[in-house]
């Protein structure tokens, strides 16, 4: 089952690698090394190594923003209801502009707060996938009006039709979304429709935020960098809300929203707490492991995702100037936290986990701990406490134990 136009014959030779002795020998860049090869000895010197770093992983992997798209937003609160969840929580809806005028893009943010607080709240902010509606049954939950991806699961159950959302489709995520458990802890949630930024096909730009400007440069923004965008833009709306404690504010995306939530969390030092679950290629996997899913595999299936000049790393890994630790490593000196499933062979979790492991020294240049160990945890048995790392039991998802942990690093933000 493949979604692009790219040929069969590329995608059927494609063989993922899932035996470690088969990885093949790979020297990681070092983060504290420039380009020129000086040493970067000094938080002063890491500063100015953190923005090469994004500018190289905005040029080869995600793609820059392009100069003129403008990071104004106006927004609108569409509903505010104050007695959700049994009286518990007040939810409100904010639709935020994203081109500057009413007419264009827009996304519609969900915040679901916590009520008889003393203080702030803390608060996750987190890309859905299928929709605000898809993660509680509530009907005061508007019903997305966006494009919709459509499994073929989703198209048996009725939930989407003509790539649009049903009534049916209400609540159907709810097994990743513990809103009762996140509010009981008194954390808010704020979350988004990820295909409200960018829908999720490859239709060379001609929808979402990128069909405002002109058509994407070989190093400007694919989805991930758009979604990643769109995340800053709700943050802006966030850290202005009165009830939410705006230093608190941890980003979570799962899967491909994983890869968006470290891309966004590398750029925007506002995000106190970063975390990727199962985000695998692209995320934190190391690509040079080429572990499961490749570079070239995820070009292949998913055109759209990064930008053209990543497709220079296709079977080329080791030419990539970066690699996916020292994504981790623009988190620090915040709070990262890396998870991965033992049975999501296709993420890479020891990928994963050696990714958020040679993070480190860029936490020890900034006086913080690195992960205690070289090796992966056994499973379930969380380490770490400036960079975190987990691998629970079970498949590709979010689930409650991972929502536990998020819980705990959240608030313990001083
Ligand atoms: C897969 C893709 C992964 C991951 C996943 C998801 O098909 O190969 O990189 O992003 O989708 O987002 O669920």
């Amino acid at each position: 089952m493949f979604t692009t136009a790219t040929s069969q014959s590329q995608e059927s030779e494609f063989v993922p690698i899932y035996e470690e002795e088969n990885v093949p020998d790979y020297v990681l860049p070092n983060p504290l090394q420039f380009e020129n090869g000086d040493p970067v000895r000094t938080k002063e010197d890491w500063e100015k190594r953190r923005e090469e770093l994004l500018n190289l992983f905005a040029e080869h992997v995600y793609g820059r923003v392009p100069g003129g798209v403008s990071d104004e937003i106006t927004h609108e609160k569409r509903k505010s209801v104050d007695e959700f969840l049994n009286g518990k929580a007040v939810l409100e809806e904010i639709r935020i502009f994203l081109t500057g005028d009413q007419s264009g893009t827009f996304l519609d943010l969900l915040i679901i707060k916590p009520k008889n607080q003393n203080a702030k709240s803390p608060a996750f902010l987190t890309l859905n996938f299928a929709g605000n509606h898809s993660i509680h049954p509530s009907p005061e939950i508007s019903l997305s009006e966006s494009w919709m991806r459509i499994s073929s699961s989703d198209r048996k159950a009725g939930l989407v039709v003509d790539n649009k959302a049903t009534e049916k489709a209400r609540g159907d995520r709810t097994s990743r979304w513990p809103v009762e458990k996140i509010i009981d802890s008194g954390v808010a949630l704020a979350t988004f429709y990820y295909g409200d930024v960018d829908p999720d096909f490859d239709d060379d730009f001609e929808n979402g935020i990128q069909g405002h400007y002109e058509k994407p440069a070989p190093d400007e923004w694919g989805s991930i960098s758009a979604w990643a965008w769109g995340a800053q833009r709700a943050m802006d709306y966030l850290v202005s809300d009165p009830d939410i404690d705006a230093e608190k504010i941890g980003l979570l995306g799962h899967s491909r929203l994983g890869k968006t939530s470290l891309w966004a969390g590398a750029q925007d030092e506002r995000f106190a707490l970063v975390i990727s679950n199962n985000s695998g290629c692209g995320g934190a996997a190391l690509s040079r492991r080429r572990f499961g899913e490749s570079v070239l595999r995820i070009n292949t299936s998913f055109p759209h995702w990064f930008c053209d000049n990543f497709t220079k790393y296709n079977d080329n890994e080791s030419e990539l100037p970066v690699d996916q630790h020292e994504l981790i490593s623009l988190i620090a000196p915040r709070l990262v936290y890396v998870a991965s499933a033992e049975e999501d062979q296709w993420a890479d979790p020891r990928g994963e986990f050696l990714s958020a492991f040679h993070a480190g020294p860029v936490y020890e240049l900034l006086g913080l701990a690195p992960l205690p160990q070289s090796e992966p945890p056994a499973v379930n048995e969380p380490i770490g406490e400036n960079i975190r790392y987990h691998i629970r039991t079970g498949k590709h998802d979010v689930t409650e134990f991972d929502w536990h942990q998020y819980i705990q690093a959240l608030k313990s933000l001083k």
